[in-house]
């Protein structure tokens, strides 16, 4: 059975690659599974059709036969959990790896999406000057944790995982903040993962789509 997923028709960042079926198609190319791409409108997500693999009305969606998913942490878990490539054989080192996955979704992206919420949507609101820098630290503080625990290792918890996919995802979606070079490890470990072959042709992949 081939998997599908859902992208959007025209991703808003014009192929930039920060809408979130990049990651799933990273993931993919990393454990050398084939896909297919159903692209979707932004009217045709919130039909009844995309609502029933997506009740949020959101992309991307995962089919495979007959298992239907949503939500890309749990998606890039699945692929990983069914093709080598991405999590240790190792059960503790499987464990931490899962780990950094939920923090990458729980812990860091939440401040992230904030910031791209201030910047993008609230600007022109009376209290975005005041409100602005509180969550810029709030992402900043988040940098520094996570760059005091990378030090100067190359990936999160060994060789690279679906740990270091999901983070690099996260974090890729701060580069036109700048706020990412405050922290020169987490802006080398971004580049790193840019750099995977499998992550450029995911890319590519997007990228194709939206300036095709
Ligand atoms: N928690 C879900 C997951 O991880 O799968 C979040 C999914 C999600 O936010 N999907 C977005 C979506 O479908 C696309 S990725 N939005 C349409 C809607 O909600 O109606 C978010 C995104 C959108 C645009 C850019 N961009 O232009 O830079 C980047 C990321």
């Amino acid at each position: 059975m081939t998997i599908t997923i859902t992208a959007f028709e025209r991703s808003p960042d014009g192929g930039k690659g920060l809408a979130r079926d990049t990651r799933v198609r990273w993931a993919l190319e990393e454990v050398g599974q084939p896909y297919e791409v159903r692209l979707v409108s932004f009217r045709a997500m919130k039909e009844p059709a995309h609502l029933a693999l997506h009740p949020f009305g959101q992309i991307p969606t995962y089919e495979d036969g007959d298992l239907a998913l949503f939500e890309t942490g749990s998606i890039v878990l699945h692929i990983a959990e069914r093709h080598p490539g991405l999590l240790p054989d190792d059960a503790n080192a499987r464990a931490r790896v899962i780990t950094w996955m939920f923090a990458a979704v729980n812990t860091v992206e939440p401040a992230i999406l904030e910031l791209v919420t201030a910047r993008l949507l609230e600007r022109d609101k009376p209290w975005s000057r005041e409100r602005m820098p509180l969550v810029e630290d709030r992402v900043r503080d988040r940098l520094k944790q996570l760059s005091a625990r990378l030090g100067s290792t190359h990936w999160l918890d060994g060789a690279f995982s679906a740990g270091d996919l999901m983070m690099v995802s996260v974090l890729l979606r701060l580069k036109p903040s700048g706020l990412l070079d405050t922290c020169s490890n987490l802006a080398a470990y971004v580049a790193r993962g840019e750099a995977r072959p499998a992550y450029k042709r995911a890319f590519a992949a997007q990228w194709a789509v939206n300036t095709g």
